[in-house]
């Protein structure tokens, strides 16, 4: 190849129709559609395979709390009949593995580059394209960016005095060894008691010599109940998938597939409603928080379901300080997300494990020993940071985007995230979020989430090419009645009265804003439908004759 024919070949490489970043479940499927209407797409991914969460988050214990026949993509009536689940909740392992499995069948990995960061991106208003500059310094244009980074995908280790003195080893839960971690014979401190601690906890306190929890806030945890899933349980499924799946997506809030209850907490008596909770305790699972149709929005039917766990908690633990210690008392439960665990109350007590409060007695430094709070040195081999994400913007901050007139995503959302549907930001064109904040996202069965987004944004781009339209942006009027229209929602809830990852408030410094949207999956879907059907409404699109980037024509829709 000539030298001449090698740099055209390089600027072809180096031009595509739609950068994806991240190839997690939404980047994955994303590629999958978008290849399938003809388009160049280039897919950036910072890990070395597919998979997203379930990459990343290897550590002891970590497992899907949405059962597993309901965590998986839809698209495909071929894949989801011949995948085969093994347990009702899935292991990362065998999620990961069906990531894998996905990526093979649909032969994703071509257009996937993998190690690879993308570091910023701007958009040049000439030509209706973004610029996209990776890690390696490669600039990469696209007319379209779709932002597939994962809710959770920023873990957060705090930025605590001397951290990097501790002479033992140090594990974030969110950034696992890939060879896992053998703590046997160890002294080990977990800080945090999140859902990644809650189940990281009982395996880790059955290797270890000793292990220590620091504990800020506790959390109300269900017990999973898992099992191995039978082959007429999955069968069940498969035979009705399709009136299943539409079912939760079209008549839940959560996207996921059971019974709504129609009373309120306050409708049974003391009895009748111990008796309810009991039998949705032994159930088990994240539903818990859907024993009534309350709950969430009225703090007297809420308490209910509250001083239940609560009573769980003491029935379990055997010292009552510690049970005591364990017993959130001061947020709504549900308002953080609820945990789902295998014996992680019973784990508290083994004579190996000990529970320290550091709620008024912060961690306030980590020494080359251990670490110090309430004015003592407790010592480890190793310390199991498990303090969570910068949820829902954290990968957005990490990437420098710059819109129209050079202002970044920093700026805008200088006070919170803005969006209008949790989809695009006025000022950004042609950039997409997939599961952004202001969507359902978090608070739904992700893969339901991201399906719809991923469908949307495949349907628009088809849509904006056979009109000719050259770019597509959020107006700043529908931004700001959306963002107006989640925080309505969310205000008549109980979920702003908890200090929770929602609001960002694991953040020092970060906006306190709810960020994701209640308003439910269902109702969600009817108003993106709505949008589109009225001509992308809110959306300002525009038509850019004679530009020489003009974007390649969609093949087949
Ligand atoms: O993170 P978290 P996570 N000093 O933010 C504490 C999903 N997920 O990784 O509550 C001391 O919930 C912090 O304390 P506080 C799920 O959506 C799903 O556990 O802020 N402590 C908290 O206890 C979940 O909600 C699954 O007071 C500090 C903990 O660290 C989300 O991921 C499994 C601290 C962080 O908890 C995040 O879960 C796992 C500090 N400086 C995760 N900073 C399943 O599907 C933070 N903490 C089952």
């Amino acid at each position: 190849m000539s030298m001449r024919n090698e740099n055209a070949e390089q600027v072809l490489q180096a031009n595509h129709d739609v950068v994806i970043v991240g190839a997690g479940f939404a980047g994955m499927y994303m590629l999958h559609r978008l290849r399938s209407l003809g388009l160049k797409v280039r897919v950036f991914e910072r890990g070395t395979d597919v998979g997203g969460t379930w990459y990343w988050n290897r550590y002891p214990g970590a497992r899907c709390d949405v059962e597993s026949m309901q965590y998986s993509y839809s698209f495909s009536e071929e894949l989801q009949q011949e995948w085969k689940w093994t347990e009702r909740y899935a292991a990362q392992p065998e999620i990961l593995a069906y990531a894998r499995h996905v990526a093979d069948r649909f032969n994703l990995r071509p257009d996937i580059q993998f190690e690879t960061s993308v570091v910023s991106m701007s958009f040049d208003e000439e030509c209706n394209r973004w610029t996209v500059t990776l890690d390696s310094g490669q600039d990469i244009t696209a007319g379209f960016v779709v932002m597939a980074t994962g809710s959770l995908s920023n873990a957060r280790t705090p930025d605590l005095i001397g951290l990097s003195s501790f002479e033992g080893k140090t594990y974030h839960t969110g950034q696992w060894p890939h060879d896992g971690v053998d703590f046997s014979g160890l002294r080990v401190g977990v800080i945090g008691t999140g859902s990644s601690a809650i189940q990281a906890i009982p395996i880790i306190a059955g290797e270890a010599r000793h292990l220590t929890v620091f504990q800020r806030t506790p959390n109300f945890s269900i017990p999973a109940h898992n099992h191995s899933l039978s082959d007429e349980k999955a069968k069940d499924w498969k035979v009705n998938y399709s009136e299943l799946r539409r079912r939760a997506r079209e008549e839940s809030r959560n996207g996921l597939v059971f019974d709504f209850p129609t009373k309120s907490a306050l409708e049974d008596t003391e009895a009748d409603r111990s008796k309810h909770y009991e039998a949705r305790w032994a159930i088990g699972g994240t539903i818990f928080t859907a024993s009534y149709n309350d709950l969430a929005i009225n703090k007297a039917s809420n308490d209910t379901a509250a001083e239940f766990v609560r009573s769980k908690i003491r029935e379990i633990v055997k010292d009552p300080d510690v049970a005591k210690l364990l017993q959130p008392t001061t947020y709504p439960i549900g308002t953080k997300r609820i945990c789902v665990d295998t014996n992680y109350y019973e784990t508290f007590n083994r004579d190996n494990v000990t529970l320290v409060d550091i709620r008024n007695a912060p961690i306030e430094r980590i020494t080359p020993r251990g670490l110090i709070t309430g004015g003592k040195e407790y010592e480890f081999d190793a310390i199991v940071f498990a303090t969570g994400f910068d949820a829902m913007t954290g990968s957005f901050a990490k990437v420098d985007i710059r819109g129209r007139e050079g202002m970044t995503l920093k700026q805008k959302w200088a006070e919170g995230p803005k969006t209008y549907l949790g989809l695009m930001v006025a000022g950004f064109p042609n950039l997409f979020f997939v599961t952004g904040p202001g969507s359902p996202s978090v608070l739904s069965n992700m893969v339901v989430s991201i399906e719809q987004h991923v469908d949307w944004i495949a349907d628009c781009l088809v849509q904006l090419s056979q009109r000719g339209v050259e770019s597509i942006e959020a107006t700043e009027r529908s931004e700001s009645d959306w963002v107006a229209h989640v925080n309505e929602v969310a205000s008549k809830t109980l979920y702003p009265e908890a200090n929770s990852w929602y609001m960002g408030a694991n953040v020092p410094g970060k906006p306190r804003v709810f960020m994701p949207y209640i308003g439910g999956v269902n109702m969600y879907r009817l108003k993106c439908r709505e949008v589109a059907n009225r001509g992308y409404e809110g959306f300002e699109l525009r038509t850019i004759a004679g530009t020489s980037q003009s974007r390649r024509a969609v093949k087949k829709g």
